[in-house]
């Protein structure tokens, strides 16, 4: 079962770690401003292979979402506040789905990118709650009849058969603008430069768009019940669909953090393939596990007639490929050594709990 919620996240995760690696952030970066120490606990170089394998493999992934889920969960808590009755059932709607238990994982993988550049998680925290945001908006869209038309998500009813269609299409249309909304209002300004607040909206703004959710979605509409998708077709429709907001996820962090350019490209590689290979373990717990340990309805895939990597690769294959695209998404993260341990544990976890 794939992080089904933070409980589980918590007890899965074997705690190993007893190193603490100290390294100072680079001071001004983009926005000259002096930032906090950040320590990652790893035990790097430890036994055989690179620095960076040995932070990764040792690294206790467990004690570092336990140490910053609370902040997330109430950050995107006060996130959205009803403040006239007007807007109580739109907030309430709003609310409801943001709040139902997601694993939180592109908050984390921004928040991780951005200390991976030393930054802190103060000055992601509004990007990060802004992705849940709009992962909380496409999973609301994703759910409508028009759309998979499930009733089941996370575990719980989705928000149009609780709220009613017309209610759900627009809570998830209020938190698709409160997110671009949340950046600009929420990131400190005393730390992250105005230039860079842009820059984030703008890459924000492209994952959404038609090279990501909503072209990916399109895609993969247009595709249901077809006989000829290719293994390429699967790859745009995933890449747009699922990764381009993961890629988000973890360049806006590296960009708060102060990241170079090359590093940004870096870390985009290493998000896309990890997203990638999220979709392919998604496509074989599609078919491997129960609708109550996916928390939604298992075996959709087959009954809307979806071409999955399963379907086109097998089941052995598809684990290979998931594995392949973790290798090489790690690969790319190799220049940040140690510092980089808790997005190559992420990246490790995505698949090794969906097998
Ligand atoms: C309305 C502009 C606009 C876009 C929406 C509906 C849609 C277009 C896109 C669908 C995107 C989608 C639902 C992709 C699937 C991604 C995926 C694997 C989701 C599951 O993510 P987890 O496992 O879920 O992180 P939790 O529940 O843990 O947050």
């Amino acid at each position: 079962m794939f992080w089904s919620n933070i409980a589980l996240c918590l007890v899965i995760f074997n705690p190993s770690s007893n190193g603490v690696v100290a390294f100072q952030p680079r001071l001004g970066y983009n926005n000259n401003a002096v930032r906090r120490s950040v320590q990652v606990r790893s035990t790097a170089a430890t036994t055989g292979g690179t620095e960076t394998e040995a932070a990764a493999t040792s690294f206790n992934l467990k004690e570092y979402m336990a140490d910053r889920l609370p902040a997330i969960e109430r950050a995107l808590d006060e996130s959205v506040l009803s403040t006239m009755p007007q807007t109580s059932t739109i907030c309430e709607s709003m609310k409801y789905s943001l709040m139902a238990g997601g694993k939180r994982i592109r908050p984390i993988l921004c928040i991780a990118a951005c200390e991976m550049l030393g930054g802190s998680m103060a000055e992601a925290m509004p990007t990060a709650v802004a992705l849940e945001m709009i992962h909380t908006m496409s999973l609301i869209h994703d759910d409508l009849p028009a759309m998979d038309n499930d009733d089941l998500r996370r575990g719980k009813p989705t928000n149009h058969v609780l709220y009613g269609e017309d209610i759900a299409i627009l809570a998830g249309d209020a938190l698709l603008s409160t997110a671009f909304e949340h950046v600009a209002r929420e990131t400190p300004k005393d730390i992250v430069s105005a230039d860079t607040v842009v820059e984030l909206i703008v890459r924000l703004g492209k994952c959404v768009g038609p090279v990501g959710l909503a072209g990916g979605q399109v895609r993969d509409l247009q595709c249901e019940g077809q006989a000829n998708v290719s293994l390429e077709d699967l790859r745009w429709i995933h890449t747009h669909k699922t990764a381009a907001l993961l890629q988000a996820a973890v360049a806006c962090g590296a960009l708060i953090g102060g990241a170079t350019p090359s590093q940004i490209q870096a870390c985009e590689t290493f998000a896309l393939d990890i997203g990638l290979a999220f979709q392919v373990a998604d496509d074989i717990l599609d078919v491997t596990a129960t609708s109550e340990e996916l928390g939604k309805t298992a075996g959709k895939d087959l009954s809307t007639d979806k071409t999955t990597y399963p379907k086109l690769l097998g089941l052995d294959q598809s684990r290979l490929e998931a594995q392949r695209l973790v290798d090489e998404a790690k690969a790319a993260l190799q220049p940040f050594g140690p510092r980089a341990a808790p997005l190559l544990a992420i990246a490790d976890y995505i698949i090794q709990s969906k097998n």
